[in-house]
């Protein structure tokens, strides 16, 4: 039975080092764990069959490290890479962790954190560059609030855009062949955030001077604790041609962060989004952000990780076995979803506005009568997510 739920390489794997390197420290509780190298990070995630790893400047060297310190810390990664075939997938920037950051980095009201906030992302889009990386993540975890008069949100919002326009300014001008990814959260650790879900973002990076260079990295816990649908963040992006980067987890609802392994929390969602992104042929990373919980010493961490990746293989397989069903297909069309591909005037406003069958002789009753079939559709999807068909 696991031998159908190994992963390999070719399914696009990745994690945080931040992710399997949380220590478990908490607003509560001090670190349940110690510290995990980096070099050692890549190394069992390439045994458990990632292909990728991702991570903030802070993560693979500390705040405040000189050049040198710096260089000797990317080397030992590289070194890594190289033994195991990993990649480096996404790199993003720690604006969060240090006190500086308290207000925020490119909306911070001090204008000196600003400028130094921009030169460390600046710093670390080079060394993204140089291992290879495509895709650039940008959370603002600290750009927002906790009281009204505190942030003048229509300014920090020009702040934010002359951030993200000297970026793309700057990998034009360096011809790298990066993106950014904007990432979404309604709140945690600011009060309220700004950009707080997918569709926020996506109206903001219209608003850039180089809109095709950003899109967006939405994270399912962030979604979800904003009480929305995730799958459909998901669509939305998609269909903006802006899903740029994903953040896989778990989340119960909507409560904190809870960055549980992907599969745990609301699983309906997780099998909504695996077959959603395996028939949209999402060829990107399948990224990891999550915290293996506080209760667990190594062992919980790897088998966490572990699980990530098997619950996504498994409802891989069971996305697909709902799509091959003849019964789900007679569902679907029972249910008239292939009838919404079809558009709804195609002949023009004209023709619309002549045709007597779409208003005058229109029955609506007859029309107001007939039944969706919708619950046996999604009994039928139950069933399979359940592996009871
Ligand atoms: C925190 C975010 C963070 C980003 C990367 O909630 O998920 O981990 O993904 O900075
Ligand atoms: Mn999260
Ligand atoms: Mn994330």
């Amino acid at each position: 039975m696991t031998e159908r739920f190994i992963p390999t390489p070719e399914d696009k794997f990745s994690f945080g080092l931040w992710t399997v390197g949380w220590q478990g420290r908490d607003p509560f509780g001090d670190a349940t764990r110690p510290a995990l190298d980096p070099v050692e990070s890549v190394r069992r995630l390439a045994e458990l069959g990632a292909y990728g790893v991702t991570f903030h400047d802070d993560d693979l060297f500390p705040f405040g490290s000189s050049d040198t310190e710096r260089e000797s810390h990317v080397k030992r990664f590289r070194q890594a890479l190289d033994a195991t075939g990993m990649v480096t997938s996404m790199v993003t920037t720690n604006l969060f962790t240090h006190p500086v950051f308290k207000d925020g980095a490119f909306t911070a009201n001090d204008r000196d954190v600003r400028r130094f906030a921009l030169r460390k992302t600046l710093r670390n889009i080079d060394l993204a560059a140089e291992l290879g990386a495509r895709t650039f993540v940008a959370w603002g975890g600290r750009e927002g609030a906790e009281s009204g008069a505190a942030k003048d949100v229509r300014v920090a919002l020009d702040r934010m855009k002359e951030a993200f326009d000297l970026f793309g300014e700057y990998v034009t001008e360096q011809g790298y062949d990066l993106r950014f990814a904007i990432e979404p959260k309604p709140n945690e650790p600011r009060g309220d955030i700004l950009l707080p879900t997918v569709g926020h973002a996506l109206a903001f990076i219209d608003r850039l001077e180089r809109p095709e260079l950003y899109g967006v990295n939405p994270e399912v816990g962030h979604e979800q604790m904003a009480g929305l649908n995730f799958p459909h963040s998901i669509a939305q992006a998609l269909w903006s041609g802006k899903l740029y980067h994903i953040d896989l987890n778990g989340q119960n609802g909507i409560k904190y962060d809870q960055d549980l392994r992907f599969g745990a929390g609301d699983l309906r969602a997780a099998f909504w989004l695996v077959d959603l992104l395996e028939s949209a042929g999402w060829d990107g990373s399948r990224h990891f952000d999550f915290k293996p919980p506080r209760t667990e010493d190594f062992d919980g961490v790897w088998a966490s990780a572990a699980g990530c990746m098997r619950n996504y293989l498994i409802l891989k397989e069971r996305a697909a076995a709902f799509r091959a069903d003849p019964e789900v297909q007679e569902a679907l069309r029972a249910s008239r979803v292939d009838e919404l591909a079809q558009p709804t005037a195609p002949e023009g406003l004209a023709g619309l506005l002549a045709d007597q069958a779409a208003y005058e002789d229109f029955d609506v009753t007859a029309a107001a009568e007939r039944g969706m079939a919708f619950e046996r559709l999604d009994q039928l999807a139950m069933d399979h997510l359940l592996a009871a068909r």
